[in-house]
């Protein structure tokens, strides 16, 4: 499902369910759609194809932490300091990047060792689409974790993207005005939540993916993050730090 409103982006989301289950996800969908705190939509667009289980890839999910930041500065260091712990010593000029993500319907695709961007059209950059959780028995998680669909569809999306053999890192800060929890996921870290990331009511949000690899290997990773089908497994491990 994909919701804007004139040449706003309000909306996005990824789901996998078997065919009994589409009309409620559909409906959930629309839902989702009108009732975004970013705007009302006077466009959603709902696309149905139909997979076979053969095509789709299980995988474990990240282990997630969560790190109670008490402000955006903090918060930022922290996401700075596993970069340096991933090799990249450059973190600042990474996350200046934040400023053109604003309004991409999809992420930025950023070269880690030539800052590069990698995507084809730079307005949409690239839409991590074609995953879901295995199966939605995940509220009580969300309980435990005090948090909402956003946690949710995000760990199966930086599960899915930095499962992906070029990709170092992914980096979020929600669009949503009135969410203001990023992350940074890596394979050797985790899902890392960081709380205060921005401050609330700001709108401004966005991803990046950071590339580590030969130019050759852009477009396989490209299309693996955009078409490949994946399902993450519901054996979720919180820890907190
Ligand atoms: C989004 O708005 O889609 C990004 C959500 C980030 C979720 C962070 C978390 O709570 O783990
Ligand atoms: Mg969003």
């Amino acid at each position: 499902m994909r919701a804007s409103e004139g040449e706003t982006h309000i909306s996005g989301a990824e789901k996998i369910v078997s065919e009994e289950n589409l009309e409620v996800c559909i409906s959930g969908l629309v839902k989702r759609a009108q009732t975004h705190s970013k705007g009302n939509p006077d466009f959603i667009n709902i696309k149905i194809e139909k997979i076979n289980k053969e095509e789709i890839s299980i995988l474990n999910p990240l282990k997630v932490t969560t790190i109670d930041s008490k402000s955006k500065e903090e918060g930022w260091l922290v996401i700075e300091n596993i970069l340096s712990k991933l090799g990249v010593k450059i973190g600042q000029d990474i996350l200046k990047n934040f400023q053109y993500t604003f309004n991409m319907r999809g992420a930025m695709l950023l070269d880690v060792k030539t800052m590069m961007r990698l995507e084809p059209d730079k307005k949409r950059g690239i839409r991590a689409t074609n995953m879901d959780f295995e199966d939605m028995r995940i509220d009580s998680l969300n309980k435990e974790i005090g948090a909402n669909i956003h946690f949710k569809e995000a760990l199966v999306l930086a599960t899915k993207v930095v499962s992906h053999p070029n990709i170092l890192a992914e980096i979020c800060v929600s669009d949503d005005p009135e969410y203001t929890t990023g992350y940074i996921a890596s394979k050797e870290f985790g899902y890392v939540r960081i709380t205060n990331l921005k401050d609330l009511g700001d709108e401004r949000g966005g991803r990046i993916f950071l590339f580590n690899g030969l130019e050759e290997q852009v477009q396989g990773c490209i299309d693996y993050i955009q078409k490949k089908h994946v399902l993450v497994k519901n054996n979720i491990e919180l820890n907190s730090r």
